[in-house]
């Protein structure tokens, strides 16, 4: 059987990183074979670029770093269709939800965002670890990257309701870490078997 491709999805300051390096350890200790993804992965060709422009040590075109990140995605889309193959399930810290809403909150077309991402491999669940914005201040604010300021996340919240479908189950990331963890298991837990493996994002 196939592995499941689980994307987690959230604000700035949830916890997301963490928390799905937590779940994948549980999952392993629990006897699945579970890893850990990480869009944007910085360390391809495509990855460097990103991570200077995130960085701000270089500027790039609003477009033209969009369609980087969804380079980003396609290059590896061959090794993780391979692994779900294998039975391995994933576990997606950002995808391509995040190329639209973080594009598209900059002031570029919704439309064109999703674009360059149709095809990709389509996620069995999206979990979306929601955080009010007061919550993410009280939390130690943002930190130094290009998009960590308050204006934009409002709006990069705002791009992601319009993508939510009912593969979407929100988790509250107010809650404790040991919540959000058992909220996030049993969310994987009660999946159902999967079926083949989909391409066709937003087909
Ligand atoms: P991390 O802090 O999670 O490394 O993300 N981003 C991310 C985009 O603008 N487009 C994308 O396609 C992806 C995956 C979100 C770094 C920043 O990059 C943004 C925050």
């Amino acid at each position: 059987m196939r592995g499941h491709l689980i994307v987690v999805e959230g604000c700035d300051r949830s916890g997301k990183t963490t928390q799905c390096e937590r779940l994948v350890q549980s999952l392993q200790e629990h006897g699945k074979d579970a890893e850990l993804v990480k869009f944007p992965d910085r360390t391809t060709q495509t990855g460097k670029m990103i991570d200077s422009y995130l960085k701000q040590t270089s500027h790039l075109d609003d477009h033209a770093i969009h369609l980087l990140f969804s380079a980003n995605r396609w290059e590896a889309m061959d090794a993780l269709k391979e692994k779900l193959s294998q039975g391995k399930t994933l576990i997606v810290d950002r995808y391509a939800f995040s190329g639209v809403a973080f594009s598209a909150a900059k002031g570029l077309d919704f439309e064109w965002c999703r674009g360059p991402d149709v095809g990709l491999l389509v996620p069995d669940v999206v979990m979306f670890l929601d955080l009010t914005m007061d919550e993410a201040e009280k939390r130690g604010g943002f930190g130094e990257e290009r998009y960590e300021k308050r204006e934009l996340q409002m709006q990069v919240r705002k791009e992601f309701d319009k993508l939510m479908d009912d593969t979407w189950k929100m988790v509250d990331a107010s809650q404790t870490k040991d919540q959000v963890h058992t909220a996030m298991l049993t969310i994987v837990n009660e999946l159902p078997a999967p079926g083949p493996v989909r391409s066709g994002l937003w087909k």
